[in-house]
């Protein structure tokens, strides 16, 4: 049978990771403490008393790692730097020597045809940072956070054309300084939180903004794993129901980014506990941005709610629907598909790419009989969400890439090395990688442009 392609050429076929995730050697090379490596010494925050010491390596085997994406067929890595290497102390003196190391690593991935998409923050604030000013509670954060960002724009001009300054700001304001869970694990009154939050989209937007000046040649995207609708049936009254619950369930995040200000639902909704802001911060957080990042692991279904105010009902999810990811999403094959097709039909961004997505799976593991990692279900989910990105692609929504998380095994912050997400199995005692059935099933969709 003659089968059609369902992905242009061009389609990015990524992965991506983040660096306290897996890089280890945190205190390599001149890098300054991060706030990871305080939080992780408290007792009982981690899992198993996991530490980001070694990680999966790849500070030291990014050859190899990458050597295994040209292997696959991947032609993009998403991954993050740590601003610590960068700036030891969050800002002030540079260390020449992280700004080389991720040179080296940028010059790999060119070398072996993958293009590179960095990320700036994933959430491993230099602990110095933390201490002396209180870390995001401080609007200079962003400043020095926009200083960071010119001195990468300018350095890895030439290397590195796609850049998200922040990556998931639910995660890094209220995860971290609200719940706890994660560093510096802080657990703030509201009204701080949403502060907190503030302050990251005034950075998003002060990178976004330094970035571009230092490289005119750079694209900026988010990397946001925003609340996307999916309407519960395919008419209009319910698909614009979702339209208009993704607009206002995303107040706090994307619809400030991308409208320039927060929606009067947010406002209300938050009372006194509403940030404080100014119209210029508004211009700075809405700077206009070259792609969409979205980080789809779910959805929620909607109805159109004529009985409610706010015109939409968004479904409760029960206990016959799949878990996926860490914090238990429900897994919603759809949500591929109306996720990016109703950002696009709100927001109308010039491209799209899904920066993350994936499956956590603990019981992957060595088969005893042959050695290989049968991760079926991986690709039973990556079938069935892919089978939906076509649909999207197919339809014309710009959706320019995908990005699997993760290329491999990793630290999933407070829940350890449990979890494992990745395309490319770790054995956490011998470092060895072993690509598992899902890496080997994504090279046949990569060669053939198609859901295989
Ligand atoms: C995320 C995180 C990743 C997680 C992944 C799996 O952006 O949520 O970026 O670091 O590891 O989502 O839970």
């Amino acid at each position: 049978m003659n089968i059609p392609r369902e992905f242009p050429e061009d389609f990015i076929w990524g992965s991506a990771t983040a660096s306290y995730q897996v890089e280890g050697a945190p205190f390599e090379d001149g890098k300054g403490a991060s706030v990871w490596n305080e939080f992780e010494k408290r007792p009982g925050v981690m899992r198993d008393d996991a530490n980001g010491n070694v990680a999966s390596d790849h500070y030291h085997r990014y050859k190899e790692d990458i050597a295994i994406m040209k292997d696959i067929g991947l032609t993009g890595y998403r991954f993050s730097f740590a601003w610590s290497r960068i700036f030891p102390e969050g800002r002030g003196k540079v260390n020449q020597k992280g700004v080389d190391h991720y040179k080296r690593v940028c010059e790999t991935l060119l070398e072996n045809g993958v293009e590179p998409f960095v990320t700036l923050y994933h959430w491993d604030l230099p602990l110095a940072l933390q201490k002396d000013i209180g870390g995001w509670e401080s609007r200079d954060c962003a400043k020095y956070f926009g200083e960071y960002a010119e001195l990468v724009g300018r350095e890895f001009k030439g290397l590195v054309r796609n850049f998200s300054p922040v990556n998931e700001f639910l995660a890094a304001a209220n995860v971290a300084y609200g719940m706890g869970l994660i560093a510096p694990g802080l657990k703030l009154s509201t009204k701080r939180v949403n502060q907190v939050r503030h302050h990251l989209l005034l950075a998003h937007g002060l990178g976004a903004q330094a970035l571009k000046s230092a490289n005119p040649e750079a694209k900026v995207g988010m990397a946001e794993n925003s609340n996307f609708m999916v309407p519960v049936i395919d008419t209009p009254e319910h698909v614009e129901a979702a339209k208009k619950a993704l607009r206002e369930q995303n107040a706090h995040f994307v619809t400030a980014m991308l409208e320039g200000k927060y929606l009067d639902c947010y406002l209300e909704k938050e009372g006194e506990n509403a940030p404080v802001f100014t119209d210029e911060d508004m211009k700075i957080i809405s700077t206009p941005l070259d792609f969409a990042g979205l980080n789809l692991y779910h959805g929620k279904r909607v109805r159109y709610a004529p009985e409610k105010e706010c015109g939409y009902h968004i479904f409760e999810e029960n206990e016959y629907t799949q878990r996926t990811g860490i914090n238990d999403f429900y897994f919603e094959p759809s949500s591929l598909y109306w996720g990016t097709r109703l950002f696009y039909e709100v927001w109308k961004p010039k491209e799209i790419y899904i920066t993350e997505n994936g499956t956590r799976q603990e019981s992957d593991r060595p088969d005893p009989d042959d050695g290989e990692v049968y991760d079926d279900i991986r690709v039973r989910n990556l079938r069935l969400n892919l089978t939906q990105l076509a649909r999207a692609v197919n339809h014309g929504v710009p959706v320019k890439g995908y990005f699997h998380w993760s290329f491999m095994d990793n630290l999933e912050w407070h829940h350890g090395f449990r979890p494992r997400f990745g395309y490319v199995y770790i054995n956490y005692t011998t470092q060895q990688r072993i690509p598992k059935l899902s890496a080997k099933w994504m090279k046949e969709v990569i060669k053939n442009g198609r859901v295989m």
